[in-house]
C-alpha cells in the first residue's frame, strides 16, 4: 500500500492594506459641548467618558483626534459631522489628515 507524505506549501498572498486617515474635530466658540459629545458617541462610536475627554481636549487645545479610518470611511464621517452640525445650526468643523 502507498504511504502518504505531507508537505508544507508556501503561498504568496497579496495583502492590501488601505492607507489610513486621521479625522480631527476643530474647536469653535458656538458649538455646544453636549453636541460635540453626541457627535463623538454617535458618529465615532466613543463611549461617553472618552467622548467627553476628546471634546475637552479640542476645547482646550483647538484640535482633537476623533478616529482613524480608510479614506472613504473618513470622508463619510466628515460629511456626516458637517451635515448634522449644519442641520442643528452649529459651525462645527472636522478635517482629515493622512496617517503616516
Ligand atoms: N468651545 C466650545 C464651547 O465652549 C465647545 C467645543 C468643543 C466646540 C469641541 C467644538 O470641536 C469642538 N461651547
Amino acid at each position: 500500500m502507498d504511504e502518504k507524505i505531507y508537505i508544507e506549501e508556501k503561498q504568496e498572498i497579496d495583502i492590501h492594506l488601505p492607507k489610513l486617515y486621521r479625522v480631527y474635530l476643530l474647536n469653535d466658540d458656538y458649538t455646544t459641548m453636549d453636541f460635540v459629545v453626541h457627535i463623538l458617541m454617535t458618529i465615532f462610536d466613543k463611549p461617553k467618558t472618552e467622548a467627553t475627554a476628546i471634546m475637552l481636549h479640542v476645547h482646550r487645545h483647538g484640535k482633537g483626534l476623533a478616529g482613524i479610518y480608510p479614506k472613504e470611511i473618513a470622508e463619510t464621517k466628515v460629511h456626516e459631522v458637517h451635515t448634522l452640525a449644519r442641520i442643528n445650526g452649529f459651525p462645527l468643523k472636522c478635517i482629515i489628515e493622512r496617517d503616516d
